[in-house]
């Protein structure tokens, strides 16, 4: 599929996808959600692609939805079947990716745009990049699974007021809240961005993954379920010819050549 709203580009394991509607702060359209979803397709059948990265072009990593396609929509507006259809895939999509994922955040995040840099595992953001939840001042329910995020990354109250007062907050303050994991200088994100995508895409893929999966089903479950979870996950990532290796390599008193498998 040839893509006109995204651009892809791998090198070394990592993929890098590119919101690219930079005239409109990458904004969201019906175009936007379906090759993100077809992307993220290809991207779970790669098995070389060892990390993801998702960042915008311009001045904007990404406004949300486009609010401007939503006026040329014919017929009454139903925001069930359009989550349902177009967003909450993608989201589905970025949590069961086995890989780790980046969003490397440009520049202004709003809406639905911010959503999916929350719904990626790990965060870098420019010292210039902003964060607008955006959803209160037009009258809707954060989506994209903020509701999700939110309350996990800052506590529930701090989300609330994030939600409710919908004012910007700058990438210094998103650091301190845990909302992003560190800030670069926006002349260096692209090469901090880029060392921290090495590392993870060198990694033991597998235990990276199987760690992801650990992680976000303790979110959900009790001490006892986790323990037992761990301990299958564990089974899995001790068969990993990569497990082999970083023993060896260890033994060697070498640094491993990890394959992802
Ligand atoms: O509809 C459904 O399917 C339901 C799903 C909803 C999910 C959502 O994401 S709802 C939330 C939608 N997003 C917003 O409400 C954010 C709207 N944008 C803003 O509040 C501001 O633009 C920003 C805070 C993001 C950035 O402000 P600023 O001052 O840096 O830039 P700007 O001048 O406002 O925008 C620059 C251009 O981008 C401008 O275009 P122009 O006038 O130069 O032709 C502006 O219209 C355009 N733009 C910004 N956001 C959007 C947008 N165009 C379309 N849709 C946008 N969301």
């Amino acid at each position: 599929m040839a893509y006109e709203t995204i651009s892809v580009e791998t090198a070394a394991g990592v993929r890098t996808v590119t919101l690219n509607r930079p005239d409109d702060l990458n904004s969201i359209d019906e175009r936007v959600t379906s090759e993100l979803q077809s992307e993220l397709r290809n991207v779970a059948r790669e098995k070389a692609v060892r990390c993801l990265v998702l960042t915008g072009a311009g001045r904007g990593f990404c406004a949300g939805q486009d609010l401007k396609s939503v006026m040329e929509r014919k017929g009454p507006l139903d925001f069930t079947e359009t989550l349902r259809r177009r967003y909450n895939p993608i989201v589905f999509a970025l949590k069961a990716l086995e890989i780790p994922t980046i969003a490397s955040i440009n520049g202004v995040a709003a809406g639905a745009g911010w959503s999916l840099a929350l719904a990626c595992d790990l965060r870098i953001a420019s010292t210039k990049a902003k964060f607008v939840s955006a959803f209160s001042k037009i009258g809707l329910v954060p989506d994209s699974g903020m509701t999700w995020t939110l309350p996990r990354l800052v506590g529930l109250s701090k989300a609330l007021e994030i939600a409710w007062m919908g004012d910007p907050l700058s990438a210094e303050t998103a650091l301190q809240l845990g909302l992003v994991n560190r800030l670069a200088e926006p002349e260096e994100l692209a090469k901090v961005t880029a060392e921290w995508a090495a590392v993870l895409a060198k990694s033991a893929t597998r235990g990276l993954g199987l760690t992801k999966r650990a992680m976000y089903a303790a979110l959900g479950n009790d001490l006892d379920t986790q323990l037992e979870y761990e301990a299958q996950l564990q089974g899995v990532a001790g068969r990993t010819k990569d497990y082999t290796e970083g023993v060896k390599a260890f033994i060697e008193k070498r640094a491993p050549e990890f394959i992802g498998d």
